[in-house]
């Protein structure tokens, strides 16, 4: 680890703005001492004496100036958040009082955290590897039961025992070529070749797996986009106002009122989703539809879910995206709305759109809207019905260095069965549980984990 710090950190770890309380969180050597220049404890205690993990009710003054009422609580390290000395001040929430506080605090000695501070020294110092630290974040921006329960488990350190499990497993395959480099006479390698390729079998299929999961996870954790499209009118902005269960969107009677874009996070069923309601796509000479137009075509080819809406009381199925589009890979769910007005479609739907899945719903019925959240889940989480895992990637990062190992893995495995020598078997393996390290951070290069900290939240 060639990071280096040795100062104390100081930063706001609840979010700017009025709030009943804010928290003020010092990590450092000197963290205790400096807090000791602010706090007047109701106990009359020095800082360095207050019970540990515990909250201590006094006042912050700076000479003879009283600035606030708080309560102190001193967590000495290694048993803290940042493994360091760490003391947090709840104070009242106000952005001025709690601005002066850590202004004072800096003037005593603490430097200003930068992003993701806190989490890097609790990483940095060995208390946490970067799966959680990357966990702790993600937390933090959850949106959903899914999502939480997903990051639980790698808060936990499911995926780091996982990896570590994994690592051990190479470890032990690694030791055995390491015998034969040293006792060539032995030939370990090859009295043990069986069991060692076995071992790699079932080390690539639980990476194929890992890597497998990756997809599941970052959507989890972004979002799954779905797209609410179809010509005007028909009732997609209706429909997303009702899966939202709010008045985003203006649902008009007048064509074209969704000119843009529109963009909404919600979850449904417990799975994160961006809803993107579009303009209705038809032929214009309108320039701000057309624009909006073009908008709803690059919303419909990022998406992971298309909701093509059709009015049942005046059906047109003449647009075919997937014909007019490079989209074909996209799912498309079949949206026959206005059932109210019409029970079953005034035109039959037509050969090649009989192949989609589809729904009849009323989006003014909450009934039809939960029955087409279902429909939404069930395409999403597929046949398995199930989309968390207890070990699972959940970032591009992670997966790149899965696939990385799955790489190197095979090249072991080619190596072996080739009897290219221990040696270069040795090379390939140490690549492995390099490419597996960076998984956790033990090997991760400083630039990436900088990089990684720095997007972080403030005070975190
Ligand atoms: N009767 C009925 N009217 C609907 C339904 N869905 C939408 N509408 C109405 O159809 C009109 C157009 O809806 P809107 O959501 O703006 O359509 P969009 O252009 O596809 O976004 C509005 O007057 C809605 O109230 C429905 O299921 N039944
Ligand atoms: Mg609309």
């Amino acid at each position: 680890m060639a990071l280096e710090f040795n100062d104390t950190i100081a930063g706001i770890a609840t979010a700017p703005g009025e709030a009943g309380v804010s928290v003020i969180r010092i990590s450092g050597e000197d963290s205790i001492a400096i807090a000791d220049k602010l706090f007047k404890a109701g106990n009359q205690k020095t800082t360095d004496r207050l019970e540990n993990r515990s909250l201590t009710y006094g006042w912050i003054t700076i000479g003879n100036q009283t600035l606030d009422e708080v309560l102190l609580c001193v967590m000495r390290g290694p048993y803290s958040f940042t493994a360091e000395d760490v003391v947090e001040i709840h104070c009242h929430g106000g952005s001025y009082i709690t601005s002066t506080i850590l202004n004072h605090i800096l003037n005593n000695g603490a430097r200003l955290a930068g992003p993701g501070e806190f989490t890097q020294r609790a990483f940095l110092n060995g208390r946490i590897d970067l799966t959680r630290a990357e966990a702790t974040n993600d937390i933090i921006r959850a949106q959903s039961d899914l999502g939480l329960n997903m990051v639980v488990n790698q808060l936990k350190g499911k995926l780091y025992a996982k990896i570590s499990t994994i690592k051990e497993d190479i470890s032990w395959i690694l030791a055995l070529v390491n015998a034969g480099i040293d006792f060539p006479e032995e030939d370990t390698v090859f009295s043990n070749r069986d069991e060692i390729l076995e071992k790699m079998d079932n080390i690539s299929k639980e990476l194929q797996r890992l890597i497998r999961s990756a997809e599941t996870g970052i959507k989890i954790r972004e979002g799954y986009k779905i797209v609410l499209a179809g010509k005007p009118n028909v009732g997609k902005s209706k429909i997303l106002n009702g899966l939202l269960e709010e008045s985003r969107s203006i649902v008009n009677q007048q064509p074209g009122t969704t000119r843009d874009t529109i963009e909404e996070s919600c979850s449904i069923l417990g799975i994160p989703v961006s809803l993107i309601d579009t303009a209705g796509i038809h032929e214009t000479a309108d320039e701000i539809e057309k624009e909006g137009i073009e908008r709803a075509f690059s919303a419909i080819k990022k998406a992971d879910l298309i909701l093509w809406v059709i009015d049942m009381n005046n059906p047109s199925f003449e647009i075919k995206l997937a014909e007019i589009m490079d989209i074909s890979h996209i799912p498309v769910l079949l949206v026959l709305n206005k059932k109210d007005l019409c029970e079953t479609c005034r035109e039959p739907i037509p050969e090649q759109w009989r192949e989609n899945k589809r729904i009849r719903i009323s989006a003014l019925d909450k009934g039809d809207i939960d029955r087409l959240r279902k429909s939404i889940f069930e395409f999403i989480s597929g046949k398995k019905g199930r989309l968390v895992e207890d070990t699972m990637l959940t970032n591009l990062r992670q997966k790149t260095s899965a696939e990385n190992a799955q790489i190197s893995l095979e090249k072991s495995k080619d190596s072996l069965l080739a009897e290219v020598g221990d040696e270069l078997l040795a090379i390939d393996l140490n690549q492995t549980l390099i490419a597996l390290g960076e998984i956790v951070g033990e090997t991760t290069p400083d630039d990436m984990l900088n990089k990684i900290f720095s997007e972080f939240c403030i005070g975190k």
